[in-house]
C-alpha cells in the first residue's frame, strides 16, 4: 500500500494570524510587513483576523510571539524583523537569541511560528530581501504560516 502523504495548502480563508514587527530598521521591516499583509489578504485572509504586534526589536520577538501564540486567538504567529550586521556589535547574538526564541515558542505552543526576521550583512542585502530582487521575506514567511496551518489540519 502506498504511503499516505498529507500537506498543506495555500487556502487562508477563516484563518486567524498575529504578527509581530520589530521597530528597529522600520524601513526594512516595515516593507516585510507589507509583503506579508499583502500575501495573506492575497490567499484569502480577512483584515478582521488579523492582529499586528509592535515590538521594539528582534530580541523583543519571541517573548510577544509567545503572548500571541499561547493566547488561543491566532492559528498562527508570523514574526518580522530586521537585524544587519552592519549596525551591530553584537548582530551574532541578536541573530541567534531572535531564531533560538522564535523556535522555542513554535515548539512550546504547538503552532506555526513562522520567522520572516532578515539577518543580513548589509543594508543592501535586506533591501533585496524585503521587496527588491530577492523577493520578500515577510511574504515568504506569511505564505508559510498558512501552508502550516492548513497542514496540521491534516495531522489531526
Ligand atoms: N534589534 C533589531 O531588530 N535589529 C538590529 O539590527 C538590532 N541591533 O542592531 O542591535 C537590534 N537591537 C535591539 C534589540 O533587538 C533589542 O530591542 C534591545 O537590545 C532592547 O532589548
Amino acid at each position: 500500500m502506498a504511503a499516505r502523504v498529507v500537506s498543506g495548502n495555500l487556502d487562508g480563508n477563516g484563518l486567524r494570524i498575529g504578527l509581530v514587527v520589530s521597530r528597529f530598521n522600520d524601513f526594512i521591516s516595515e516593507r516585510l510587513l507589507a509583503g506579508a499583509l499583502d500575501c495573506l489578504k492575497r490567499h484569502g485572509v480577512a483584515e478582521k483576523d488579523l492582529l499586528i504586534a509592535r515590538v521594539p526589536g528582534a530580541l523583543e520577538i519571541p517573548v510577544a510571539a509567545r503572548r500571541m501564540a499561547l493566547s488561543g486567538l491566532h492559528d498562527a504567529v508570523v514574526c518580522i524583523g530586521c537585524v544587519i550586521r552592519g549596525e551591530t556589535s553584537h548582530y551574532e547574538q541578536v541573530c541567534a537569541e531572535t531564531a533560538r526564541g522564535v523556535a522555542a515558542v513554535a515548539l512550546e505552543a504547538g503552532l506555526p511560528v513562522t520567522f520572516g526576521v532578515l539577518t543580513t550583512e548589509n543594508l543592501h542585502q535586506a533591501i533585496e530581501r524585503a521587496g527588491a530582487k530577492g523577493g520578500n521575506k515577510g511574504w515568504d514567511a506569511a505564505l508559510a504560516a498558512i501552508e502550516m496551518v492548513t497542514l496540521f489540519r491534516s495531522l489531526k
